[in-house]
């Protein structure tokens, strides 16, 4: 098969997420496309739902391309906020803000607050469309604490203040090898990936070796 027959959309305008997919699933031997492949489209407004989210991005763009389309939605639940900002997690702190401005609404939003109330999951759903409307998701979460301060330079997002349970240092910290080890995202994606196989038609990663 050719890289173009097989290529992939991931519909995502966020290019920190599209850069861990594209690495997530480099021994796929196809072409990944970004949403500049697609420059009309415009994906949906978010709602608080990430399965509802991930799917209405990944539909819209299956729509407009007839092409296999992959999309999440994810987010950042922090114990002493209740969960949030959860799905809202994007514009969390108003309209405006870059990575850095969110990350010091959300250490702001904390101020004063002190052990499990700093405790903290990431959460993503993925969200997995093929060329003829099949549909197939995969949840998964990566559970840690919010740092009181911003430490590295690497990731994206609240990367800077999330240390993962087991780790001594930031997400922001880690290689990114490391990060997709053990992030949300790596581990919804890697469930996707024998789907994706399947939709694309493309061997499972060891037919080579069974035959
Ligand atoms: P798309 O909808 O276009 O994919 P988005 O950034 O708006 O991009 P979401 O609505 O899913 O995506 O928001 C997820 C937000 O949660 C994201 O912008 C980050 O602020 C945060 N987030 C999710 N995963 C993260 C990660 O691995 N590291 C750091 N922050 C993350």
């Amino acid at each position: 098969m050719s890289a173009a027959a097989g290529a992939l959309v991931v519909a995502t305008s966020n290019l920190g997420k599209l850069r861990e997919i594209r690495a997530l699933l480099a021994d796929l031997p196809i072409r990944i496309d970004g949403l500049e492949s697609v420059p009309d489209v415009v994906l949906p407004e978010e709602g608080d739902d990430y399965a509802e989210n991930a799917v209405g991005k990944a539909r819209t763009v299956a729509l407009a391309t007839g092409r296999c389309v992959l999309a999440e939605d994810s987010g950042l639940e922090v114990a002493g906020l209740a969960g949030a900002p959860g799905a809202r997690s994007a514009r969390f702190g108003g309209p405006g803000l870059d990575d850095a401005g969110r990350v010091r609404a959300l250490l702001a939003a904390l101020a004063g607050m002190r052990g499990p109330a700093r405790e903290a999951r990431f959460v993503c759903v993925a969200a997995l469309v093929s060329a003829s409307g099949e549909v197939f998701l995969a949840r998964a979460e990566c559970r840690g604490r919010i740092l009181d301060a911003p430490l590295g330079a690497g990731g994206f997002g609240y990367d800077p203040i999330f240390v993962a349970e087991g780790k001594q240092v930031s997400f922001a910290e880690l290689p990114a090898a490391e990060k997709s080890r053990l992030s949300h995202r790596g581990i919804a994606v890697r469930a996707l990936a024998p789907q994706l196989r399947r939709v694309l038609g493309l061997q499972p990663p060891n037919a080579a070796m069974r035959s």
